[in-house]
């Protein structure tokens, strides 16, 4: 580590002990960031990059909610305000019980430079609770929804702040949280993002992190003569991202051959088409059952315990779960059997060191803030069309996320391609976002 960014890090760790997933998400932007800077010194009198680290706002709050027996239950909820020099603060919400400030300040932290990326004008920011959803009864998750959302709806606005989905919190959670913001602000407007199609949401937001993903993939294939089309392709996570990683893949050629949960993955090595897809959609969002009962079905291996697949050979890996699902030791085993383009559909999916180790073997490797920029680029759409009172096709919702992705490929180019020709898309997606905030910063003075 240079001394620059050993200098940076020193800082950030004293002023925020303890939150290892932050320091990691700031780390992997400082080491592009910093060199960047140096060259440009209007940036670093300004001390942009102190500045996007230190959020603008944290709230945290106690969400007290009864159970269906009748217990008094007690969660504690988070929204980070991050950054709003490009737009309102905008970012999902995740309910999992891992979530604490750590968790979401560095999720807040790369959404800042993942949203600019989109070129739309939105913010980053984060929120979210340490409720878990699974095993709760539809009455328990609308009670802490209802809770939640009565603290939330003083931050939060169509102008200020537009959460939406992440990890835990899908079109159930969003109908209840939208319920509970009607009621208590009585005005019906585009304040979360990832709503029902019949009340304000747009065609394509389901679709959209997992759709980006494979775009952006698709765009790094073409650097090389590639396609998806005959190639393995290993997903993990079985929620909303991976899904419809997964399905676009598939439609692109590609044979899918993995899924996951925290329990376990499943490997059908026949591939996983479009019916035995339909049916993880239902299993996962309607019956909200385990991966395991995939293999029940369809005769195919289960991995009991494993909730990453990265074992199984492959041409193209989508990690489409969480944070830090891909070790070091997991990238060596990934190229070591074949895999040459890596598009992230989580954030910060891999360690700093297994990136390091993407990098050095020169495969194709899309950062999540790049990759799977597509779901929050959808989301100022679906902002777009609310404010429009109106709402457009499939095609043009599809034909727009579609020229995101390519503008974003674009501009990782641009600003990460390196004498050799190859392309660090993670250096590309750092200073490219960065230098719409950081300018925006400088015009807004000093705050
Ligand atoms: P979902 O809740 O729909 O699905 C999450 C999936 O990942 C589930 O299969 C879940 O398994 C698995 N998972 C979650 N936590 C862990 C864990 N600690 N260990 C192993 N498996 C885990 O979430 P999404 O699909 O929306 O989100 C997946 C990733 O994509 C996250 O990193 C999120 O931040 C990112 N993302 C999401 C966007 C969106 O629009 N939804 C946009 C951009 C990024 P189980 O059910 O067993 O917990
Ligand atoms: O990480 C992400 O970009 C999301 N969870 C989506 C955020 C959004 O506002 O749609």
């Amino acid at each position: 580590m240079s001394n620059l960014v050993e200098d940076f890090m020193d800082h950030i760790i004293a002023k925020n002990p303890g939150e290892v997933e932050f320091h990691q998400a700031v780390k992997e932007v400082a080491e592009s960031l910093l060199p960047f800077i140096e060259a440009n010194p209007h940036y670093k009198r300004a001390k942009i990059l102190e500045r996007i680290a230190e959020p603008d706002r944290v709230i945290m709050f106690r969400v007290a909610w009864i159970d269906d027996q009748g217990e008094v239950q007690i969660n504690r909820g988070y929204r980070i305000q991050m950054n709003n020099a490009i737009g309102p603060y905008k970012g999902g919400l995740r309910f999992h019980p891992s979530v604490n400030l750590s968790i979401l300040k560095f999720l807040a932290f790369e959404q800042v430079l993942k949203n600019s990326l989109t070129t739309l004008p939105m913010g980053g920011g984060k929120g979210g609770s340490d409720f878990d959803p699974h095993a709760k009864s539809d009455r328990e998750v609308m009670s802490f929804c209802q809770s939640f959302m009565t603290e939330l709806s003083k931050h939060i606005g169509a102008d200020t702040d537009v959460p939406a989905g992440d990890i835990g919190v899908g079109g159930r959670e969003i109908g209840y949280l939208f319920g509970q913001y009607k009621r208590l602000r009585n005005e019906f407007t585009g304040v979360l993002t990832g709503k029902s199609l019949d009340w304000g949401g747009s065609l394509m937001r389901p679709e959209a992190t997992g759709y980006g993903q494979v775009y952006f993939a698709e765009e790094m294939l073409k650097t090389r003569g590639e396609s998806f089309n005959g190639k393995i392709v290993i997903v993990s996570g079985s929620g909303n991202v991976a899904q419809y990683a997964a399905e676009k893949a598939t439609l692109l050629g590609g044979k899918v051959v993995t899924l996951s949960d925290s329990s376990g993955f499943i490997y059908d090595p026949a591939g996983i088409d479009h019916d035995k897809l339909e049916y993880v959609k239902w299993l996962k969002n309607y019956e909200r059952g385990r991966i395991r009962e995939y293999a029940e079905k369809y005769k195919c291996q289960y991995f009991e315990g494993k909730s990453t697949p990265w074992e199984i050979p492959c041409d193209i890996a989508l990690p489409s779960a969480t944070q830090n699902e891909i070790t070091e030791a997991d990238a060596i085993l990934l190229v070591k059997n074949g895999c040459f383009c890596v598009s992230e559909g989580a954030n910060m999916p891999s360690t700093i060191e297994a990136i390091n180790v993407f990098l050095k073997s020169k495969i194709l490797f899309g950062p999540g803030k790049a990759a799977n920029a597509g779901g929050v680029a959808t989301s100022g759409l679906e902002m777009s069309q609310n404010s429009m009172r109106l709402s457009w096709t499939r095609e043009e919702v599809d034909t727009r996320l579609h020229n995101i992705m390519k503008n974003i490929h674009q501009k990782c180019i641009e600003h990460g391609k390196e004498p050799d020709g190859f392309v660090n898309y993670v250096k590309g997606a750092n200073i490219a976002g960065f230098i719409k905030v950081a300018n925006a910063m400088i015009n807004q003075g000093i705050m």
